[in-house]
This record gives C-alpha cells, sequence and structure tokens, in this order.
C-alpha cells in the first residue's frame, strides 16, 4: 500500500473547462466506439466521461466509488487518467481501477457487484480493432453491474448535445502501474485511486462457480487449446488454465494483451479466428476455446475444428446447467436470447417448463430479466454467452461451462450437439456480415424493407428461389421489445421476415460500427430428422434457398455493391 498527498505541495484545484458538443456521441449496442483519432481530439473524452458521470448517477456522483477497467488497447491508459480527473473534479470518493488500466468486461462487472460499487466505465472497442489507427470506445455500467440500459444511454447521448462545460483537476494522476492506494486532498475531500490486481477476483469467483477439481482432472486427459487473442484475456488465462490446471503453456495461445492486438481483429469467429481454425482441422485436439478483445465473447471448436454456433451453445449449455455446482446450488430460472439468435434454446425452455424470453441485441437488455430472477442463462448468436453472476457475457466462463458439460457427460463436442439435436431437432443458423457499406446504402436496404413488412399483401405471399424451393411469409414486423419488468419498449430493433415451415429472415444494422453501415443478415431454418446423421449437414447448404431469397427481397447486391459479405458465420 502506498499512499500520496502532495496537495500541499501543489493544491489539486477544480477546474471549469468550457467545451462544446461534439456530433455523434450516441451510445451503441454497446458503448461509444470511434477511431482513436477522434477520442484524441480535446475536449471529446472529456465531455463523453462528464455527460456519462451525469447519466449513470445523477445526484448520486459526490461521493460515489466506481471502477474502470479497459481492454489494454491503444489510449486506455490516456482514457484512465482523464477519468481520474474529472472523477476527482466531481466529487467522485473513490475509483477502483485495475493495474495498468487493464480489467477484462466481465471482471469490471463482477468487481461492480462484489463490492458494491456504484458503477464504472469500460474502455474498450471489444472485437474492433485497435492501435492508433484503429477504434477506441467508452461504456457505462451501472451498479448491477451491467452496461447502462437506454434509459441511461439516451440521456447520456441528450446530454452530450447540449455540453458546455466539464470539471477537471489537471493535476491529479495516479501511478496505474503500482497496486494500492493512492489518495488525494481535492478542495478539502479525500479522493482515492485503488489499483488492484486484475484476475484474482475474478478467478475466485470462477472458482466458487466450477468444479475446479474435476476440469483439472479433465484436462489432464484432453488436448485443448485456448486462444486471448492479444486480448484482456491473456492473464486470466494464464491463471486458470496454466496456474490452476496445470496446462502447458504452449496450449494457450496469444496470451499477451497487445494495445493494437497484433494488427488483428481481436473477434473470434471462422473468419478472423481462422489460424485457430486451421490448427483445429489438423485433429491434434479435443477441444478449442476463443476471446475477443475485452473477453467477453467465445467461439467453442471440437476436434477438427467442428464448429459450435453460438445460437446452439446457448441451447446445449441450457440443457446441462444444472451439472455445474453454482447452478446446482441456486437452481436455473429461465433463458433469454437476443432477437437474432435462434430459437433452440427455446425448445429447451418449453421441455424443462423454464420461462424464455427474447430481447433485442445487446447484452443490457438481459440485465432487468436477471436482477428479476427470471433468468439464469442468456446469449447471442454474436458469440456471447452468459449467466446470472454477473451482468455481462463472459467468454471464459462459456469455456468453462463447455468442458464442466464434457467433463460430466464424458462426450466429446461433436457428441454433445448431435445428441442435443437427436433431442430437439436442429436448428441451422448463419449470419452474414457487409462490413462498411455506405450509411446510404444501409439506411436505403432498411427502407425498402420496411416498406415490404408495411405492405399488407406480404403476408400469405410465397418467396421462391431459383432451384423452385418456396417458402410463404407467415408473418413480418420490425422487432419491438416490451420490458415485462420496468415496462420500457425499445422500437426498430430488426426487421423479421417469417415463414410458415419455421424459417426465419432477420435484417438490421450493425450498432457498434464506428464508421458507415455494417449490414446484418441472419438466416435460420430447422429441421427434425428421424436420422441423427442427416443433422450433419453444413448450414451453408441447408440456408441456401433462405439466403438467396433474403438477398433478392432486400436487393443487397443492388445496393451495397457488395457481391460477397466480409464475415459469414
Ligand atoms: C454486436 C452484436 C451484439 C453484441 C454487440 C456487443 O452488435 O451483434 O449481439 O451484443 O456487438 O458485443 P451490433 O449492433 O454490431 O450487431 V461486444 O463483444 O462488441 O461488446
Ligand atoms: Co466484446
Amino acid at each position: 500500500m502506498s499512499s500520496r498527498d502532495d496537495g500541499a505541495m501543489a493544491p489539486h484545484v477544480v477546474e471549469t473547462i468550457q467545451t462544446s458538443p461534439f456530433d455523434g456521441q450516441k451510445p451503441g449496442t454497446s458503448g461509444l466506439r470511434k477511431p482513436v483519432a477522434i477520442f484524441q481530439q480535446p475536449h471529446y473524452t472529456e465531455n463523453f466521461i462528464q455527460a456519462g458521470l451525469i447519466s449513470g448517477l445523477g445526484d448520486k456522483v459526490k461521493g460515489s466509488c466506481l471502477v474502470v477497467g479497459g481492454d489494454g488497447r491503444f489510449f486506455v491508459k490516456e482514457a484512465a487518467q482523464l477519468i481520474i480527473k474529472i472523477a476527482a473534479a466531481n466529487g467522485v470518493s473513490k475509483l477502483v481501477i485495475g493495474q495498468h488500466g487493464i480489467l477484462s468486461t466481465p471482471a469490471v462487472s463482477h468487481i461492480i457487484r462484489k463490492y458494491k460499487l456504484d458503477g464504472g466505465f469500460i474502455l474498450t472497442a471489444s472485437h474492433n480493432p485497435g492501435g492508433p489507427k484503429g477504434d477506441f470506445g467508452m461504456k457505462y455500467n451501472t451498479h448491477n453491474g451491467g452496461p447502462a440500459p437506454e434509459s441511461v444511454t439516451n440521456h447520456l447521448f441528450e446530454l452530450t448535445k447540449t455540453i458546455s462545460e466539464y470539471k477537471i483537476v489537471p493535476n491529479v494522476k495516479a501511478n496505474l502501474d503500482e497496486l494500492g492506494s493512492q489518495s488525494f486532498q481535492i478542495q478539502g475531500e479525500q479522493f482515492t485511486v485503488e489499483i488492484i490486481d486484475q484476475t484474482k477476483d475474478y478467478v475466485e469467483m470462477v472458482k466458487d462457480i466450477f468444479d475446479f477439481d474435476l476440469l483439472r482432472g479433465f484436462l489432464k486427459t484432453k488436448r485443448v487449446l485456448i486462444n486471448g487473442m492479444n486480448g484482456v484475456t491473456g492473464p486470466y488465462i494464464k491463471k486458470i488454465f496454466i496456474e490452476e490446471f496445470g496446462l502447458p503453456e504452449e496450449m494457450c495461445l496469444n496470451c499477451i494483451p497487445l494495445p493494437d492486438f497484433g494488427g488483428r481483429h481481436p473477434d473470434p469467429n471462422l473468419t478472423y479466428a481462422k489460424d485457430l481454425v486451421d490448427i483445429m482441422k489438423e485433429g491434434r485436439h479435443d477441444f478449442a476455446a476463443a476471446f475477443d478483445g475485452d473477453g467477453d465473447r467465445n467461439m467453442i471448436l471440437g476436434h477438427s475444428a467442428f464448429f459450435v454456433t453460438p445460437c446452439d451453445s446457448l441451447a446445449v449449455l441450457a440443457a446441462h446447467l444444472e451439472t455445474i455446482p453454482y447452478f446446482k446450488r441456486n437452481g436455473v430460472n429461465g433463458y433469454a436470447r437476443s432477437m437474432p439468435t435462434s430459437g433452440a434454446v427455446d425448445l429447451v425452455g418449453k421441455k424443462y417448463g423454464k420461462e424464455y424470453f427474447e430481447t433485442p441485441t445487446g447484452w443490457k437488455f438481459f440485465g432487468n430479466l436477471m436482477d428479476a430472477n427470471r433468468i439464469s442463462l442468456c446469449g447471442e448468436e454474436s458469440f456471447g454467452t452468459g449467466s446470472n453472476y454477473i451482468r455481462e457475457k463472459d467468454g471464459i466462463w462459456a469455456a468453462l461451462a463447455w468442458l464442466s458439460v464434457m467433463a460430466n457427460t464424458g462426450q466429446s463436442v461433436k457428441e454433445i450437439l448431435t445428441s442435443h439435436w437427436s433431442t430437439f431437432g436442429r436448428h441451422y443458423f448463419s449470419r452474414y456480415d457487409y462490413e462498411q457499406v455506405s450509411s446510404e446504402a444501409g439506411d436505403k436496404l432498411m427502407e425498402g424493407l420496411t416498406k415490404l413488412i408495411n405492405d399488407p399483401k406480404t403476408v400469405g405471399m410465397t418467396f421462391s428461389d431459383p432451384t423452385g424451393k418456396s417458402y410463404k411469409m407467415a408473418a413480418c414486423d420490425n422487432f419491438e421489445y416490451h420490458d415485462p419488468i420496468d415496462g420500457s419498449v425499445s422500437k426498430n430493433q430488426g426487421i423479421r421476415l417469417m415463414f410458415e415451415d419455421g424459417s426465419r429472415i432477420v435484417f438490421r444494422l450493425s450498432g457498434t460500427g464506428s464508421s458507415g453501415a455494417t449490414v446484418r443478415l441472419y438466416v435460420e431454418g430447422y429441421e427434425q430428422e428421424s436420422d441423427p446423421n442427416s443433422y450433419l449437414q453444413d448450414a451453408q447448404d441447408v440456408l441456401k434457398p433462405l439466403i438467396t431469397i433474403a438477398l433478392r427481397t432486400s436487393k443487397l447486391k443492388e445496393l451495397s455493391g457488395r457481391d460477397e459479405p466480409t464475415v459469414i458465420t
């Protein structure tokens, strides 16, 4: 522990700085994400921090305690120092900060809950590339540990549109590398910065959730690869997989957090984690997991790169949850999925008599359901899986949950999936991303689809692909969510085209991109077979007619000028 009070030598004076609003500081699906150069503009980051404190805490800013942590990307440390200066000036009494400014997103959520803090700032643009030419991002989480709900982010955005000043103590600076407390006197009040170990609380938490003895024994018999993608999970992987489970170091890949993630997209999917997929294809490993920049996403692969879609991952974990000690103790409430996620988990809910919910894209919509004890598990098709022990999705938790299911069933990843499909049928699912399309093309595409769903003739119409495979439209809408807990309504959450055989096409624009538009197309088809082997078809083959119909109906190629998507999942 070290303490510092140089107030007598160089008084810490609160200054009020005149500023003016910046356009576009609207938090998207998960916080504000922009190119680093935008955040580096004078007053830009300061404005957002000031607005975040006021919208997040209202009149409780004074005396509040917050956590700050980021994924290690370029500009995290600078932004953390700005938060320190502005929080000090606004009367925050304590900031808990991960050493070097680093904490994974799930760890931040846990720390808020464990230490009953009032909220926190997460410094990440998640899976977006980093480095001086990449993206930076900031997100405010509230006292339940979860991303601020829309009521807060809308207020935050309003404040950024009219902001005229912020408060700052320019000469307060903390040493982010030194563990322990550092105290400052700010106009007669004490302000403390506590630098904490990045992994300690998180590791204690997962040890309490899972049976570590079981996992340690199981991993002695298996060959697994864990890929940190040079994001924030490296230190957590080392503590858990190497120190606790005794995995050889060479089984843990890219475990050094880098400010630019080694120049790559820290996004665990078949495109951006292709090198891992290729190693798995060689057939020497039984299991692999990869995580994104801030540690909240996961990709799960089995032997020979058998790919588990996140939709199926959610359903399988739902079906096996009670084998995990945390759920044995606490029981299992319902499940939830984001709207574009396939309905696989709904079938598990039906079978086991649990409630299941469909929410808009973005983890913030799960928070109320978890706080009200309605759900224990939730997930998104975008490689997000998590549970009610915290209020963020959690990559490492998902990997540990999968290893627990394997250890408990004695089955391989592929066997777990095929037996799941034999019981429930299979939801074939695919997502096509068209990144960096012009905003104009994105808007036109959504306008065209809006016309389609508003046309009374659309329901009942038959849509065919060139081979003659046809689907009759059963219903279509722009998804609207009525939160069952607080009654809030979120409109325009994505166009849904739903067909009579249960298959579905969804279109929405991404809310995490930092420039232009990203169009996301989600396609889903359900099949129930008598022969379990017939479930092993390639999703792209099964869904081809629906994809063709989706592309034609939306005029995506004409409008975007793109022949192929950037990423196929
Ligand atoms: C994407 C995903 C969404 C996820 C969000 C944040 O949002 O689709 O499911 O919650 O990213 O994840 P969008 O609006 O771009 O589709 V993370 O790991 O980037 O915080
Ligand atoms: Co993320």
